[in-house]
């Protein structure tokens, strides 16, 4: 049953999208009409506001998806809501400071007197990491290990995503498509060798930000280049054993198949979406480099 903020009935949200999870409590599974120039918080299509953390999500995003996993694993409560981030309309541009840009969260103030809105993926995982420092930490407290996993942060943000969108876009066969898939195998290479010998994840036996913010990457790296490019990773040598162990182990990580492959269809749809970007097209600043 969905309400209006005000408690009265409204007819369900748009018949035609998709509820990204079902049956998980604490999080709201709705979906804004952003083609309207409406308040998310009261417009029709929103059920009542539950908690007071807002995220703002598209089921397909991989920078969105880091977020949604990093609140699952902080245990933080929020309601979920899905928008078409390419939808520009006032309230959106007004939510995501201009940048019309998923992920967004908005969370009140401590003293309920306003709000902080955090944008960009990888400042929504620290931020939520240092707002619920009690939950495991994704970034270790010493100053020293935690500059070098950010500097691993900084190496999949740019030495593996815009070459993953640039060899996923390069819908032609030549010179620029195999400069960008030889840039990915640099990228992922260093990735597989700076992985822990020992332990499941990227840093050894403790889950960290590096997992989160590569997992989604490495998905439709699997999945997309595959369908769209027939590639896959070199297999030999002791960096892609080590990268293929990693992976796994982000695959079957309970908050990584909640917010992607346990959602009905995921991996059909999602390559459903993907299509216009192998045809060139769609979000064109994803490929920059710098
Ligand atoms: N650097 C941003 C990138 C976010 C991003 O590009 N999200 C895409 C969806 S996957 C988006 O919202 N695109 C909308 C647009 O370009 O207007 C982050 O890390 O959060």
């Amino acid at each position: 049953m969905f309400t209006t903020a005000r408690g009265g009935p409204v007819r369900r949200p748009c018949a035609n999208i998709e509820l990204p999870v079902q049956g998980q409590p604490r999080v709201y599974h709705g979906r804004l009409d952003n083609t309207e120039d409406q308040d998310p918080t009261g417009g029709p299509h929103v059920k009542a506001a539950r908690h007071a953390m807002k995220f703002y999500c598209a089921w397909y995003c991989p920078f969105a998806q880091r977020a949604w996993m990093t609140l699952l694993h902080k245990a933080l409560p929020f309601d979920y809501i899905e928008v078409d981030p390419y939808r520009e309309s006032s309230w959106w541009l007004r939510i995501s400071r201009g940048r019309a840009l998923v992920p967004v969260i908005v969370q009140p103030d401590t003293a309920g007197r306003g709000e902080t809105t955090v944008i960009d993926s990888t400042r929504i995982v620290e931020y939520l990491d240092e707002l619920a420092p009690g939950s495991p930490p994704l970034l270790p407290g010493d100053a020293n290990a935690r500059a070098e996993l950010r500097f691993w942060l900084d190496h999949v943000n740019e030495r593996i995503v815009p070459y993953m969108y640039r060899f996923l876009k390069a819908a032609d066969a030549g010179t620029e498509r195999d400069a960008s898939r030889d840039a990915l195998v640099d990228g992922l290479q260093a990735f597989g060798e700076a992985i822990s010998p020992s332990g499941r994840y990227f840093s050894g036996t403790d889950l960290t930000a590096v997992d989160i913010i590569m997992a989604p990457f490495a998905y439709r790296i699997d999945v997309l280049l595959d369908h769209y490019r027939g590639f896959a990773p070199p297999t030999r040598g002791e960096a892609w054993a080590k990268y293929r162990d990693w992976y796994a182990a982000a695959c079957e990580l309970d908050i990584f198949r909640r917010t992607s492959t346990d959602l009905p269809d995921y991996r059909e749809r999602l390559i459903e979406h993907y299509r216009p970007y192998s045809d060139g097209g769609r979000q064109a600043d994803l490929t920059q480099t710098d």
